[in-house]
């Protein structure tokens, strides 16, 4: 039996502040529809798809960002776009705001072909400030507005493989992949948004795209994973964010490559079966790591240097 799933990625243009979730939804439908074309089994959308990327603004009361965060899914405004991939045979994955239980929270949903929810992941590495910072351009408050995973990384059976979520900022840790490689993960999602522009060390703005790549063909090598990134990005609010999505092979290879700042579908067949060939040979974890020698991994957060007090 093949193990091939058609993906597409899903890349989002900017969602201004006026835009109303309806509106939204009729985007994310019309790439759907692109990924029928396409011929997809799963298509694959950015970070906090539904909304403008809201922590950029500080309130000083948080229940005035209340309308940012979804309360269930699907929902009224969700609904049909649950009904048409369900019509369509096609599953997927969403990001939004969460607000469950008091909490706040940045997640992935995935959804098989069926229209049957397959898990929800929270967010585990949380970027930037808790604080107002007036003297940035736009704030990224991340820190203020949604709360780091208790659960860390998990891996469902799903579209005939193992498959796993991260959100934008997680993917610039390895172990966020290695956490899922550990429990076989084939095919990783990730939904992103990330400004060109990083106050807190602007030399790094042109170097956006290259790390965006890096960071996910390493971790797609070094665990024999195929690595879905998509991006909400463009002139979002004023904000220029990155765009260039990418499908990545268990090889490190590009597959698939966006070429627009806009919405567009790009696809590409994974077989699952490829991980296998790096996952049996050069990483074959159970062959080849050491973990009674990488115990600083789980015991520390920080840098400790040896000798110093
Ligand atoms: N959304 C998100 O996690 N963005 C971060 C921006 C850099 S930290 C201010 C990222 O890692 O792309």
């Amino acid at each position: 039996m093949t193990r091939i799933v058609r993906v597409g990625a899903a890349q989002m243009g900017p969602i201004q502040r006026e835009h109303t979730r309806e509106q939204v939804v009729e985007r994310l439908i019309s790439l759907l529809h692109r990924g029928a074309d396409e011929r997809c089994d799963l298509v694959v959308y950015p970070e906090l798809a539904l909304t403008t990327f809201f922590p950029r603004w500080f309130v000083d009361d948080i229940t005035t960002a209340d309308h940012w965060y979804e309360t269930s899914m699907p929902n009224v405004a969700t609904q049909p776009l649950f009904d048409e991939a369900k019509r369509l045979g096609i599953g997927f994955c969403l990001g939004y705001a969460l607000m469950e239980g008091g909490h706040r929270w940045n997640v992935q949903t995935l959804v098989e072909r069926d229209g049957t929810i397959v898990g929800t992941f929270k967010k585990v590495h949380i970027p930037g400030h808790e604080e107002h910072e007036p003297d940035r351009p736009f704030q990224h408050a991340e820190r203020y507005y949604l709360e780091p995973s208790p659960d860390g990384f998990g891996v469902w059976e799903a579209f005939g493989g193992r498959v796993g979520m991260m959100i934008c900022n997680d993917r610039r840790w390895p172990e966020s992949y290695r956490e899922m490689g550990l429990q076989g993960v084939e095919l990783i999602l990730c939904g992103y948004n990330t400004p060109l522009h990083y106050a807190p060390d602007p030399s790094q703005d042109p170097l956006q795209g290259f790390h965006n790549s890096l960071v996910m063909q390493s971790g797609a090598y070094q665990n024999g994973t195929f690595v879905v990134g998509v991006a909400k990005g463009g002139v979002e609010e004023g904000v220029p964010s990155l765009c260039e999505s990418r499908i990545i092979a268990p090889s490190g290879e590009v597959l698939a490559a966006a070429e627009t700042d806009g919405d567009e579908l790009i696809a590409a067949d994974c077989d699952l079966d490829w991980c296998r060939q790096y996952t049996g040979t050069l990483f074959d974890f159970d062959r080849y790591r050491r973990p009674e020698v990488y115990t600083r991994i789980t015991s520390q957060r920080g840098v400790h240097i040896p000798g110093a007090t």
